[in-house]
């Protein structure tokens, strides 16, 4: 007989503690990142963070955890000869993959069929290690709204680092050399059953002045 775990067996009180045990024997049933996952305890779903790719999209150097913070404003970026072309500059997205797995033996339904995402938050946690202590990022919240079905992924081009946080690294005494941060992501969702789900999920990147001419 398959064990079913689902709303309504949650309603009714299918044994907390032996969830909760099987969770954490699945390595899930907590927040974090690095494949953790959030749900599988009050859902019977592991949804997470699969992976994290910084890419440049808006400048066509696809995927890179160089983000440039300073154009050539003006200049013979393509070095024709001719000084009419400045540097493409533009924000930095990031492709984040999520899944929401159901655990063994569980089914759908009853089980969530999905959840469904609402925004996300990014923090920004400069590395010690930087050879010139990096100035502070402010934190940025997104509206963001999309859904992952049961047993799938999705891959959803997310905000990473925004011209307005580049700014905000030129006018805070960023410098040139580059500097490593932690772009830090917190996801918040629910499932169709509206049980909440967060995930948090860790990208490093660079930020400084790159070559973004051809
Ligand atoms: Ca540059
Ligand atoms: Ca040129």
């Amino acid at each position: 007989m398959k064990r079913v775990i689902g709303v309504g067996s949650w309603r009714t009180g299918v044994p907390w503690a032996a969830l909760a045990l099987f969770g954490l024997a699945m390595g899930c049933g907590q927040t974090g990142g690095g494949g953790q996952c959030d749900g599988a305890d009050s859902s019977g779903m592991c949804a997470t963070i699969d992976s994290i790719i910084p890419t440049d999209t808006v400048t066509g150097f696809g995927d890179t955890s160089d983000v440039d913070a300073f154009p050539l404003l003006s200049g013979d970026c393509d070095g024709n000869g001719v000084a009419d072309d400045p540097e493409p500059f533009g924000k930095h997205s990031a492709l984040v993959t999520i899944s929401a797995n159901l655990l063994p033996d569980v089914t759908s339904p009853p089980a969530p069929e999905y959840v469904e995402f609402v925004g996300y938050d990014i923090d920004y946690i400069p590395s010690p290690d930087n050879l010139v202590p990096a100035p502070a990022l402010t934190s940025q919240t997104f509206s963001d709204s999309w859904r992952v079905s049961a047993n799938e992924s999705v891959t959803r081009t997310l905000e990473f680092v925004t011209i307005q946080t580049k700014l905000e690294y030129q006018s805070n005494g960023g410098t040139a050399l580059p500097a490593t941060y932690t772009a830090r992501y917190t996801l918040y969702g629910k499932t169709q059953f509206n049980q909440f789900i967060k995930l948090v999920g860790l990208a490093t990147f660079q930020i400084g002045d790159f070559n973004l001419c051809p």
